[in-house]
């Protein structure tokens, strides 16, 4: 299949444009992190409104500021750690955006770096981008793995070891969701990874170098793509697939009737994620962008 939208890499970008968080609107958002809006997150941030920290971040466990340790543009880069990665709170740092429940094209791009000691991944949690996700919890309803209570979807970068490096990989249809109402997820597999379909990068990257990540996803129930470039290398390239996770129909249902869903949210954004046990975790992130645009230049 075609490549779709991907551009060259020459387009100058401002470092810090917004066109308007309306639905339906074409939007691309260039974070360079080099302002301090970068770094906030929350319902009211201009960027991240739909971060999710669990605890304050600054309190000892996890760190968001600004770093000139490492940097790939500009003065400074987002450094992300998760200091105690043991405590089941913070063993996650996402930062997202919030999209509109009926966008369907989601860019990212993410300049990312792992530093020389950077110990490596561990349990099954090591996400570092969230591509796409759609999510809505029913009020009043446990936390279990369950689309009764809480239904949610994804497309997301994950690192796994390779020899001293690590390769990108994804699950494809990593999901629970009942978008046919019959009580059963409509996504092969259980929880986590298990009966999921993998795919993997060619290439790696390793510690102590930038490695500039794109992907693409097109939402949509029978004709979905999910598309990633490593370093201007596309690495895979799903055509023909379930990206669609919830419906634009459901997620507008529960962004109407906030009395039944919490937390209904389209979003795309970075994350730290280590699992359970997992050790102490520093990366940075630098020059990320965001769009729902149909193509983007970058
Ligand atoms: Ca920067
Ligand atoms: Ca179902």
């Amino acid at each position: 299949m075609p490549v779709l939208g991907l551009q060259s890499s020459s387009l100058n970008i401002p470092s810090y444009g917004r066109v308007s968080n309306q639905a339906n609107v074409h939007e691309t958002i260039v974070v360079d992190f080099e302002a301090p809006e970068h770094f906030e997150f929350g319902v009211t941030a201009p960027i991240w409104d739909a971060a999710s920290t669990h605890g304050s971040v600054k309190a000892g466990y996890c760190l968001f500021e600004p770093s000139i340790d490492n940097v790939h543009g500009g003065a400074q880069s987002a450094k992300l750690a998760l200091l105690q990665p043991d405590i089941d709170e913070r063993r996650r740092l996402h930062f997202e955006h919030r999209w509109s429940f009926d966008d369907k094209h989601f860019w990212t791009v993410a300049w990312y770096y792992l530093p020389t000691d950077f110990v490596g991944v561990d349990a099954e949690w090591h996400e570092i981008l969230r591509c796409a996700t759609t999510y809505m919890h029913r009020k009043g309803k446990p936390w279990t793995f369950d689309p009764n209570n809480y239904e949610w979807w994804k497309a997301s970068l994950h690192l796994t070891p390779h020899n001293d490096r690590f390769k990108i990989f994804a699950a494809i249809g990593l999901g629970q969701v009942d978008n046919d109402g019959d009580g059963v997820n409509d996504y092969p597999g259980g929880p986590g990874f298990v009966g999921r379909r993998l795919v993997y990068s060619v290439d790696t990257i390793g510690r102590g170098e930038w490695n500039k990540l794109v992907t693409y996803v097109y939402r949509d129930k029978e004709h979905g793509v999910f598309q990633f470039w490593l370093n201007d290398v596309l690495q895979w390239d799903e055509g023909e697939i379930d990206t669609l996770g919830i419906s634009f129909e459901r997620m507008q249902y529960a962004y109407e009737h906030p009395e039944i869903y919490s937390m209904a949210r389209v979003t795309s954004g970075i994350s730290l994620y280590t699992g359970i046990g997992g050790t102490p975790k520093t990366v940075y992130f630098d020059d990320v962008i965001l769009s729902n645009n149909t193509k983007l230049a970058y």
